[in-house]
């Protein structure tokens, strides 16, 4: 296994775990970039005009691969539900995305220590007309559809608070969610409570419902194959050295993410379902 620089400390992978595809660490370091996968949700991912990408899930990362020596992100847009699909798949590296912690996807994939960590919302007509303020609500209006992004913690939601399948709609995109609840073919929008406030942002004819009683804080921290053992670890010792050095923080916050959240809690209590529940 190459020795790798870590802040001019060459760094011996902790452990030789390889990925089916051979070793992606040694390969990322060696061709300059890793290959990222991104959802275009802002304040988590961005895709800019020029094509350019952002965000707090891009950020922290784009920081972090500079400190391992990997200076190029290559970004490849994707919805939730085809995230681990593809990364397993070889199609891209690392999921970078703001996909939240949960014990089904950590049985597929291993996360870092996390970095994004923040409540639910839904978007609704503005007065919130059906008195939509939890998944329950949805659940127990019988004509009450809420839209959610395809393969989400929010479809998952959804169905554990027994909204019947014909209520769910997938939303491919914010773009297309907001014209959905204007048009009246959903009742709420179901997202962070962070792209809830950005996508409202200058919207008059809709608002926020939330954040949403009795949902855990959700965090996410990037997503590596089950064989890349040893770039995970190497991601995290660089996160570690972003927090030590304010990097971790001045990035979160830049996005309006509270980084004491993302410090108060582990990958292993998140991976086990252990997230503390918002109160509201
Ligand atoms: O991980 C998820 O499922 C959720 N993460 C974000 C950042 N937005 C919605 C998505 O469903």
């Amino acid at each position: 296994m190459a020795p790798m620089a870590l802040g001019g400390v060459a760094l011996l992978s902790a452990c030789g775990d390889d990925s089916e595809d051979g070793n992606t660490m040694d390969r990322a370091v060696e061709q300059g970039f890793i290959r990222i996968a991104i959802a275009n949700e802002p304040p988590y991912t961005e895709v800019n005009a020029d094509g350019s990408v952002t965000g707090a899930a891009v950020e922290i990362p784009r920081r972090a691969f500079e400190i391992m020596g990997i200076a190029e992100l290559q970004p490849t847009t994707i919805e939730y539900g085809s995230m681990i699909p593809g990364l397993q798949a070889g199609r891209f590296d690392v999921v970078t995305a703001g996909l939240f912690m949960t014990p089904e996807r950590c049985e597929e994939v291993i996360y870092s220590e996390p970095d994004v960590c923040g409540t639910e919302s839904f978007a609704v007509a503005a007065g919130n007309p059906l008195g939509l303020n939890s998944y329950e609500d949805v659940a127990a209006q019988s004509d009450a559809i809420v839209g959610v992004p395809g393969g989400s913690v929010e479809e998952e939601y959804a169905i554990e608070a027994g909204v019947p399948e014909e209520r769910i709609e997938v939303i491919p995109d914010l773009r297309a969610g907001v014209d959905a609840l204007k048009a009246g073919r959903i009742d709420a929008y179901g997202l962070p409570t962070a792209s809830i406030r950005e996508l409202l942002d200058g919207e008059s004819d809709l608002e926020e419902a939330g954040p949403l009683p009795g949902i855990p804080i959700a965090c996410a921290g990037a997503a590596f194959r089950q064989g890349d053992g040893d770039l995970r670890e190497a991601y995290n010792q660089a996160l570690e050295q972003m927090k030590d050095s304010g990097d971790f923080d001045d990035i979160l916050l830049e996005f309006g993410f509270d980084p004491s959240a993302a410090r108060a809690v582990t990958a292993e209590q998140l991976c086990a379902g252990e997230a503390p529940e918002f109160e509201g």
